[in-house]
């Protein structure tokens, strides 16, 4: 009986300390979901950086008036008389981009580089006697301009005898290795998910597991696009537009697909909240109506205030903004198109020109652990890599501006090396010896530009509403655009 008891009581010590350690793991386990929240790699992180590029549709299509060329056209077709890759960079570089991507190949299957593996390229037409290579002079002309380089290598191919068939895959991984060994480091690599019929009427399976293997070997700091990334995501519409204020960088792809499988074009635009990825949205969108250069759409090209409203809406709305403006027959740049590019440059560099919070005091009362009301610089100092941790029931960051300014426009960055959070925010202003809301807005991520009118005040308040985890904010910038 005495045994009993005691082995009782023994069972009940040790039952009691395996269910504190049940609870102490389950907590654990808690916790380290919390903590795995997804962050960007490296390369997304620089990618964030790089914001704004340009996108060059350049080929058969140019010289024959059609959006999908059908791959039977003849070599020849393709004869730019005055192709000038210098004028193209300088023009990117004049509208403000970082950056730039080519259709290498589009859908009609022909290569704009000599390629080994297909008969369709710039080596088969009449073009600098068979010997250029666009990709080559268009290099060049990046690294020399300081420009990144990108390619987009279209897997439907209307040309290729073998497309429709297993080995097709082999063709395409050659052909992207030849790509991504030959023209330097790419920063893009972008892939759509058209999945048409080739020569012989079949549709390919693409084995995009190998491609995507293939392009994190040879080219580790490429960013790869497609409609669920892994690198960068389509934002669900060609407008170029986030379309409502919320933008999560985070997405769940687990049994969707490229193509006719992806996600709601909705849930690609704004991002799927507690997604499982780190997928951020490229808004993809042409200065003109079509994707290539058509000479009756010379007066269609958008204005720079066009271009400027696509810019607040994508890279003002934390998304990296991929403008199309296509090479015409000389393969140059037209006139009209460069002409609203270098405005809608010089409008951009005008109004980030001149930050009016810029070294200003921040003050955070309240939100420090240590209550000291200390001026934060971190805020203010212009440095993307300083950031300042907002704790759950702050009462805002104050920015005193010195004196009395006038500022129409605010940029926010939240510290996403960290991860996403802010899930809602607003804006104040001091005026008449009381704080009035004058904005109000849902995500951040890696920028947000808010536009309102004119208010004079020195000082202004952000104060966080609602986030995932406690936020970090690396930089309040204040503008009068
Ligand atoms: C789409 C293509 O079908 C269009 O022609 C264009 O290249 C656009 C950027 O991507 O998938």
């Amino acid at each position: 009986m005495l045994y009993s008891k005691k082995c009782l009581s023994t069972l009940l010590f040790f039952g009691k300390r395996m269910l504190v350690s049940l609870v102490f793991l389950q907590a654990m386990f808690a916790l380290s979901a919390q903590t795995t929240m997804p962050v960007p790699t490296p390369q997304q992180l620089t990618w964030h950086d790089t914001e704004f590029y340009l996108f060059f549709h350049f080929g058969p299509n140019t010289f024959t008036n059609v959006e999908w060329g059908h791959g039977t056209e003849t070599e020849d077709i393709f004869n730019p008389t005055d192709l000038d890759c210098e004028q193209w960079c300088r023009v990117a570089k004049q509208a403000g981009a970082r950056g730039i991507v080519i259709t290498a190949k589009h859908h009609d299957g022909f290569c704009l580089w000599p390629s080994k593996y297909s008969k369709h390229t710039v080596r088969e037409s009449k073009w600098r006697d068979g010997k250029g290579d666009v990709l080559r002079e268009l290099s060049d002309a990046c690294r020399r301009n300081g420009l990144k380089f990108g390619v987009y290598l279209s897997p439907w191919d209307r040309n290729h005898p073998q497309y429709g068939t297993p080995e097709y895959n082999d063709v395409y991984v050659n052909t992207l290795t030849e790509l991504l060994t030959n023209y330097g480091e790419l920063f893009e690599i972008w892939w759509d998910g058209a999945n048409g019929e080739g020569p012989n009427g079949k549709k390919q399976v693409y084995d995009f597991h190998r491609f995507e293997e293939l392009a994190a070997r040879l080219q580790p700091n490429a960013v790869v696009f497609s409609d669920i990334g892994p690198g960068c995501r389509w934002v669900g519409n060609e407008r170029g537009l986030i379309l409502t204020e919320t933008n999560w960088c985070t997405l769940d792809t687990a049994g969707f697909q490229r193509g006719l499988g992806a996600p709601h074009n909705d849930t690609l635009n704004r991002g799927n909240e507690n997604g499982a990825h780190w997928i951020p949205a490229e808004c993809d969108v042409s200065i003109r109506p079509g994707w290539f250069y058509h000479q009756e759409e010379d007066n269609k090209v958008k204005t720079p205030d066009q271009l400027w409203d696509i810019y607040v809406h994508s890279v003002g709305r934390g998304a990296n903004l991929i403008l199309n403006v296509p090479p015409d027959r000389r393969g140059r740049i037209h006139e009209n198109d460069s002409l609203s590019l270098l405005a809608f440059g010089e409008k951009v560099r005008g109004a980030f020109q001149h930050n009016l919070a810029a070294g200003k005091k921040a003050i955070m009362p309240e939100i420090r652990a240590d209550n000291s009301k200390k001026q934060n610089s971190y805020l203010l100092d212009g440095d993307r890599s300083t950031s300042e941790k907002i704790t759950p029931g702050n009462k805002g960051i104050q920015i005193d501006l010195g004196k009395k300014q006038v500022f129409n426009a605010i940029l926010l960055r939240e510290a996403i090396a960290e991860g996403q959070n802010i899930q809602a925010f607003k804006v104040e202003v001091w005026e008449n010896g009381k704080w009035h809301e004058i904005a109000r807005s849902t995500t951040i991520g890696a920028r947000k530009i808010l536009c309102f009118p004119e208010h004079k005040s020195r000082k202004i308040r952000i104060t966080v509403e609602a986030s995932k985890k406690a936020p970090a904010l690396s930089e309040v910038e204040v503008y009068k655009i």
